[in-house]
């Protein structure tokens, strides 16, 4: 017998992949550079379905059908590139490597024009879901040529996360690195998201003056609203959960010092590279290396602060729904800036990527699986050429409704001292980009006073200077 398809690095995701194909019928060949992981695997696992254990590259390339699809789960970077150079040289042309681990695109656009030469198919994709996705249905943001989706893409959406309403979650994303750089991005919402998350509860706690487990049921309530989503979900078993050594509320017993594996990171840095504004997802990057800077903490712990003032039980109520709008508005803004990044890539790489896909893909076995991602994929559909997410209708006026609230909730914040850089980069991303007039004007002047380096003018085309040492006349540049 042949394998359909094989999987290499066996590991938590790569094992729970290999079941996943095998339990939908298939039948996998299971590699992993430490044999005894591909034998244990089959051992426990192989009443699941039809697995053929390789020990060695040669067994492994041998048991797999042709063209041969070969998933690499392993370790990203440098133990991506040794098992592409250990098998290149088995493969033939047709064949498909398919790396499924966190690449960096940059990494994945190189692979990928490497392996071309050869003939050989590198398909870059995203996976996400953790290993709980993994083995069930996770989202799969598959780059790479587009024709090797004609064989690939069925198998992928067969083992992939469904949408509510039955869609699977993958689709061909576009070409070399657009996978990967739609995990990533996938990856930096992911982190804004959580980190809203953690200023609403932030506040209902400090500023409200709620109990973990209050809070609980107001994210389990905000959950059946226009926030449902996995994050909210898992947020209110979180704040549910009693640690049960000490009884007390298992938040308070975690040290508060977030950490992070770099995708987060990198979507800021493209960012930067690209030019594009994601100052929510930054905020939270930033927010979690502030945690983590614990001897910087302990000497600022005496800093002055304003005097706090408790909220009445009734104006608790009150605050709580305002923190709700102002959660929701700040989510509007974050994936506004996810998607300018996609966006903007697509200009840059020549991606042909289809947003209203994107989201529509994220809408199931993925972190940020949310209702709310329906009516990002509706918006897209609407209009392909949407200029931003806060150009939809829908969505302008849903943040036209919560501003008020929106605000009173930074105020209260600003007033208690309580820090929302992510609630509070998004409204000074969302006033600045409707914003008539922005000081940019005057930064021009700055730059044309010290450094001559010219303006352009409201009324006339062209670049000026000014002889800001002289007669401060203008001249054309
Ligand atoms: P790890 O990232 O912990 O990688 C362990 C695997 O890499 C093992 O199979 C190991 O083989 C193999 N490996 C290493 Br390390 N160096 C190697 C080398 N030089 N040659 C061959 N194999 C090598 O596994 P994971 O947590 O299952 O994640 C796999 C990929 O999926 C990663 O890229 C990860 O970023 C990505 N991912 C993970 C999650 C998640 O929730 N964990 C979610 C989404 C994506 P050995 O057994 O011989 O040491």
């Amino acid at each position: 017998t042949t394998a359909q398809i094989g999987v290499t690095g066996l590991a938590v995701m790569g094992s729970n992949l290999a079941r996943n194909f095998a339990r939908n019928g298939y039948t996998v060949a299971v590699h992993n550079r430490t044999a005894s992981r591909t034998h244990a695997l089959v051992k426990e696992f192989g009443h699941e379905g039809d697995f053929i254990a390789a020990e060695s590259a040669k067994d492994f390339v041998a048991a797999l059908e042709r063209p041969r699809r070969l998933v690499v789960m392993v370790k990203a970077g440098g133990p991506t590139d040794a098992v592409i150079e250990e098998f290149a040289p088995l493969l033939e042309p047709g064949d498909m490597i398919i790396d499924g681990g966190n690449a960096h695109f940059a990494d994945t656009r190189r692979r990928e024009a490497a392996l071309r030469e050869q003939g050989i198919h590198f398909v870059g994709a995203g996976i996400s879901g953790g290993e709980e996705g993994a083995l069930n249905g996770p989202s799969i943001m598959p780059g790479g040529p587009a024709e090797s989706y004609e064989s690939l893409g069925p198998m992928l959406e067969k083992i992939s996360a469904k949408a509510a309403d039955g869609a699977p979650c993958v689709t061909h994303v576009g070409p070399d690195g657009a996978g990967h750089f739609v995990k990533m991005v996938h990856n930096g919402i992911e982190y804004a998201d959580m980190q809203l998350i953690g200023e609403a509860y932030q506040l209902l706690r400090d500023v409200a003056g709620y109990s973990p487990a209050q809070i609980a049921e107001i994210f389990r309530t905000w959950n059946s609203g226009r926030l449902d989503s996995y994050l909210i979900e898992i947020t209110a078993e979180v704040l549910a959960h009693v640690d049960t050594a000490t009884g007390k509320p298992f938040v308070d017993v975690v040290q508060d010092q977030a950490e992070q594996k770099g995708t987060g990171r990198w979507t800021v840095q493209i960012a930067l590279d690209l030019g594009v504004p994601v100052s929510g997802i930054a905020e939270a990057v930033f927010a979690r290396s502030l945690s983590g800077h614990s001897a910087l903490r302990e000497a600022s712990r005496g800093l002055a602060g304003p005097k706090a003032t408790a909220l009445s039980a009734a104006e608790a109520g009150a605050f709580a729904d305002r923190v709700e709008q102002a959660l929701y508005a700040s989510k509007i803004v974050s994936y506004t800036q996810g998607f300018h990044e996609i966006d903007a890539a697509r200009a840059e790489y020549d991606w042909d990527i289809d947003l209203g896909r994107v989201a529509s893909i994220w809408r199931g076995g993925c972190i940020i699986r949310a209702a709310f991602l329906d009516r990002i994929r509706a918006a897209y559909d609407a209009r392909p050429d949407l200029p931003s997410l806060l150009s939809d209708e829908t969505f302008a006026q849903e943040i036209a409704a919560a501003q008020d609230d929106w605000r009173e909730v930074l105020v209260a914040a600003t007033q208690q001292g309580v820090p929302t850089p992510g609630f509070s980069a998004a409204l000074a991303y969302y006033d600045a980009l409707r914003a008539e007039r922005l000081p940019a004007a005057l930064t021009q002047g700055q730059r044309d006073y010290f450094g001559a380096h010219t303006y352009r003018r409201t009324d006339r085309e062209g670049s000026f200077h000014t002889l800001w040492g002289g007669d401060r006349s203008e001249v054309e540049a």
